[in-house]
C-alpha cells in the first residue's frame, strides 16, 4: 500500500454495526468518518475528500441511491459500495445504473467489505490521476455512470451558451444570417456532441432543446436588425409540444428564424412529421435541410420538409476545388435545388480555393471559418 492513508466514509443507521466496522478499519490505519443519515454524509462530503464510501441503502432521510446521485454532484470519482439487508431487483438495477461500485447483501463478513474497500480506493486513485492527466491535456471525460452524467449534465445546462457563426452571401460576402451553435463550459461534456449524447442517455432531450432555444432567443436580442437566425432542430424535438406553443422563446422571432433539420437522422421515426412542420410554418418559421450529402439517401426529407433552404455538408465542401467527384455532386445538387427554388448554403468553407469553386458551382450562401468562427459576439463579416 502507498504511504497515503485511505479515507473511508461509512454510512449506516445501525449504529452498532457502524461502530464495529469503523473500529475494524481504524485498526488497519484507515481514516474513517461515519454518518447515520444521507444528510449527515453529504455534510461530511462537503468538507473532506474520500477514497471510498460504504453505505446502507435504507436510511432514515433518503436512500443509498439518492446518496449516490448527490455524491456525484460533489465528487466524480469516489467509489460507492452499497450494502443492504433488503436486497431487491429495483435497487440493484438502480445501483448499477447510477454507478455503484458494488452491491453487497448484509449480513456481509467484514473481510469482504475490507477487500472491496481496498480495491475501490485503488481504483479511485487511478481515476483521479487519469482525470488530472486529462485536465492537463485540456479535455474532460464524462463520468461513466449515470449519477456522474446527471451531475455533469446539470452543470452543463447551467453553463450553456450559444455561439453564432455568420452565413454570408456568396456574391459579395455580405452578412445574410447567423447559425446558432450550442456550447457549454462544463469540462466533462466539452463538445456539443457529448452534451447531446448525455441528454439522450438521461432522457432529457426536451430539456436541453428548450434550454438551447431559450439561450438562442436571449442572445438574439443583441443581434443586428434584420439578420436571420438558423437554429438546429433534432427530429426528436418535433415531439415536444412546447416547440409549437405561443410561449416558446423563439416564437416572437419566428419570421426571422430558420429551423435546420439534419439529414443525419431519419425523419421516418417521426410519424406525423409533416403536420408538425406545417404547424411550425404557420407560426412563421422557415425550414432548412442541414448536412445534405452526409446522411440518408433518397428524397424523403425533401418531400417531408419542403425546405426553404438547403445546406450542403462540409464533407462535400472540403477540397471541392480539386475533387472532381465532389464538384460534380455539388453542381448537380445546386442545380436541382435551384430548379425547386431553394437557395443553397455551403457549410464549412475554410479556404479561398473552396470558396471560388463553390461560387462557380452556383452556391448562394457560404458559411465557414473563412468568414468567421462561431463566437459569443455577433461578428462583423465582410
Ligand atoms: O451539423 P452542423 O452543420 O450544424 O454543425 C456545424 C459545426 O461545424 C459546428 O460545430 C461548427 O463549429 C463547425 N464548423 C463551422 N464552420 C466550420 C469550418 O469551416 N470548418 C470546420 N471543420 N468546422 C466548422
Ligand atoms: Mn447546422
Amino acid at each position: 500500500m502507498s504511504a497515503e492513508r485511505t479515507a473511508l466514509l461509512l454510512v449506516d443507521d445501525d449504529e452498532q454495526l457502524l461502530e464495529g466496522w469503523a473500529r475494524y478499519f481504524r485498526q488497519r490505519e484507515l481514516v474513517v468518518r461515519t454518518a447515520t443519515t444521507v444528510g449527515e454524509a453529504l455534510g461530511i462530503l462537503g468538507r473532506q475528500t474520500f477514497d471510498a464510501i460504504v453505505s446502507d441503502i435504507g436510511l432514515p432521510d433518503a436512500d443509498g441511491i439518492e446518496l449516490l446521485r448527490r455524491v456525484r454532484e460533489i465528487d466524480a470519482d469516489v467509489p460507492v459500495v452499497l450494502a443492504t439487508g433488503q436486497p431487491d431487483v429495483r435497487t440493484a438495477i438502480l445501483a448499477v445504473d447510477y454507478g455503484a461500485y458494488r452491491y453487497l447483501t448484509k449480513p456481509v463478513p467484514i473481510a469482504v467489505v475490507a477487500a472491496e474497500v481496498e480495491r475501490a480506493a485503488q481504483l479511485c486513485r487511478l481515476a483521479r490521476a487519469k482525470r488530472a492527466a486529462l485536465a492537463l491535456a485540456g479535455g474532460g471525460e464524462p463520468a461513466g455512470d449515470r449519477a456522474g452524467l446527471e451531475a455533469g449534465f446539470g452543470r452543463a445546462l447551467d453553463k450553456l451558451w450559444m455561439a453564432f457563426q455568420p452565413i454570408v452571401r456568396a456574391a459579395d460576402r455580405s452578412l445574410f444570417a447567423y447559425e446558432a451553435l450550442v456550447r457549454s463550459d462544463e469540462p466533462t461534456l466539452p463538445h456539443p456532441g457529448a452534451l447531446l449524447d448525455a441528454s439522450e442517455r438521461l432522457d432529457r432531450m426536451k430539456e436541453l432543446a428548450r434550454a438551447i432555444r431559450s439561450a438562442a432567443a436571449t442572445a438574439w436580442k443583441l443581434a443586428p436588425q434584420n439578420a436571420l437566425l438558423f437554429v438546429n432542430l433534432r427530429s426528436q424535438d418535433l415531439f415536444d409540444e412546447a416547440l409549437f406553443g405561443i410561449d416558446d422563446p423563439l416564437r416572437p422571432f419566428a419570421a426571422n428564424v430558420v429551423l435546420e433539420v439534419t439529414e443525419r437522422e431519419s425523419l421516418n421515426s417521426v410519424a406525423d412529421a409533416r403536420p408538425r412542420i406545417a404547424r411550425l410554418r404557420e407560426a412563421g418559421f422557415r425550414v432548412a435541410i442541414d448536412d445534405l450529402g452526409a446522411g440518408y439517401a433518397g428524397l424523403t426529407s425533401f418531400a417531408l420538409l419542403e425546405p426553404e433552404f438547403v445546406k450542403i455538408d462540409m464533407s462535400l465542401v472540403r477540397s471541392v476545388e480539386t475533387d472532381a467527384t465532389k464538384r460534380k455532386l455539388v453542381g448537380s445538387m445546386v442545380g436541382l435545388c435551384h430548379e425547386m427554388g431553394m437557395p443553397v448554403v455551403a457549410e464549412g468553407v475554410e479556404t479561398e480555393a473552396e470558396r471560388e469553386a463553390l461560387v462557380d458551382l452556383g452556391c448562394d450562401l457560404l458559411q465557414g471559418y473563412l468568414f468567421g468562427r462561431p463566437g459569443r459576439q455577433f461578428p462583423k463579416s465582410g
